[in-house]
């Protein structure tokens, strides 16, 4: 059932995340007026007694499911246990104690790294389980196709409203800037701010890529994926399903570009003007993963916000919150 009344009981879950706090902060702005949310020392979504117990007491009308356990490439490679089993026992707990309570649609959040390594681009929904993942991030690929399986499954077993959103890599304010365990775009603006005047002599010190820097990427801003789910969430299901019969529309703007140009970028936004070095050492992952976004053309929404302002933004952020560093 799609969302109509301001005062519905939306769940967001993973609501202290980057993106969960994008998606309660425009739900907020577009007039929602019951959201609600637990951190993870509140209610652990892993364990699904207390998951079930919580749905009981709340009773949600919505749930938009943004909990998870997320990193870049390395924290994916390093960590494969928690990636794969944290993941599957959120999705799990949620999806089951969203469908034992009757809640009226739930949205889960995928991404697109779910795809095969090689799949034609854009890659379109279709691709899905057509061909081997990206060995890297396969363990948290594979958990978030079984998120999205659950919720076909139960749609088709139950007849349940639960859909599936694949956003392309996510970026904005709130985003995760360690540099062990964060994704590119936030590693390399803080790398280049940290390097500005860092050279012995005054001059802006080098700043490394991982890998060859030739791997290319889609940024989406998470301010627009929250406008996504929004707008998802306010479209009939008939609609949704027409265009995705299994429930499940890709999110991204419709462009990407090569680790090295994304650096170019981040050199101008930041005002850092050293060498550019390359760690051959590290992985470079998936070529490219630009998502086919025709499905969500087709309902009418794309995103808004372009790189270079979203980069701005995200600099900004990290410059006044520079130190504190923000789990997802
Ligand atoms: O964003 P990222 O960590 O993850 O890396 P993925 C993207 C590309 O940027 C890779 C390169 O080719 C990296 O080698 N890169 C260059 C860097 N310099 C850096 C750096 O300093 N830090 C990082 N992190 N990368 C993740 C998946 O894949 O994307 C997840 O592991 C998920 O499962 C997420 O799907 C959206 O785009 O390769």
């Amino acid at each position: 059932m799609k969302l109509e009344s301001p005062d519905a009981k939306i769940y967001v879950a993973g609501h202290r995340g980057m993106v969960g706090r994008a998606i309660w902060s425009h739900l907020e702005e577009a007039g929602y007026t019951n959201l609600i949310g637990r951190s993870s020392e509140a209610l652990d979504l892993r364990d699904p007694q207390a998951t079930r117990a919580f749905f009981e007491e709340e009773q949600p009308d919505f749930v938009v499911l943004a909990a998870a356990r997320v990193g870049g490439i390395l924290a994916n490679d390093r960590y494969p246990a928690d990636f794969i089993g944290d993941n599957l026992a959120i999705e799990q707990s949620v999806i089951q104690a969203a469908h034992e309570t009757g809640v009226d649609r739930l949205i889960f959040l995928g991404s697109t790294c779910i795809y095969p390594k090689h799949a034609d681009q854009p890659m379109s929904e279709e691709s899905l389980l057509t061909g081997p993942l990206e060995p890297t991030n396969q363990w948290y690929a594979v958990a978030k196709i079984a998120g999205h399986k659950l919720c076909e499954a139960y749609h088709r077993q139950h007849g349940d409203d639960m859909l599936t959103l694949m956003p392309t890599n996510l970026y904005g304010p709130g985003d995760d800037f360690d540099l062990e365990t964060s994704h590119v775009l936030p590693a390399l603006l803080r790398k280049a701010h940290e390097a500005k005047g860092a050279a012995p002599d005054g001059s802006d010190a080098p700043v490394t890529l991982w890998g060859t820097g030739e791997p290319k990427r889609e940024f989406l801003y998470a301010q627009d994926l929250a406008d996504a789910v929004r707008f998802v969430l306010e479209t009939p299901e008939e609609a949704i399903r027409e265009v995705a019969p299994e429930g499940m529309l890709n999110v991204g703007v419709g462009e990407d570009l090569s680790i090295n140009d994304l650096m170019a970028l981040i050199q101008e936004v930041v005002g850092h003007d050293g060498p550019i070095e390359h760690d051959p050492s590290k992985p470079d992952g998936t070529p490219r993963k630009l998502v086919d976004t025709s499905r969500l053309d087709a309902l009418g929404w794309e995103a808004e916000t372009s790189l270079r302002e979203g980069l701005q933004n995200t600099y900004d952020w990290y410059r006044k919150h520079e130190g504190g560093i923000v789990a997802a």
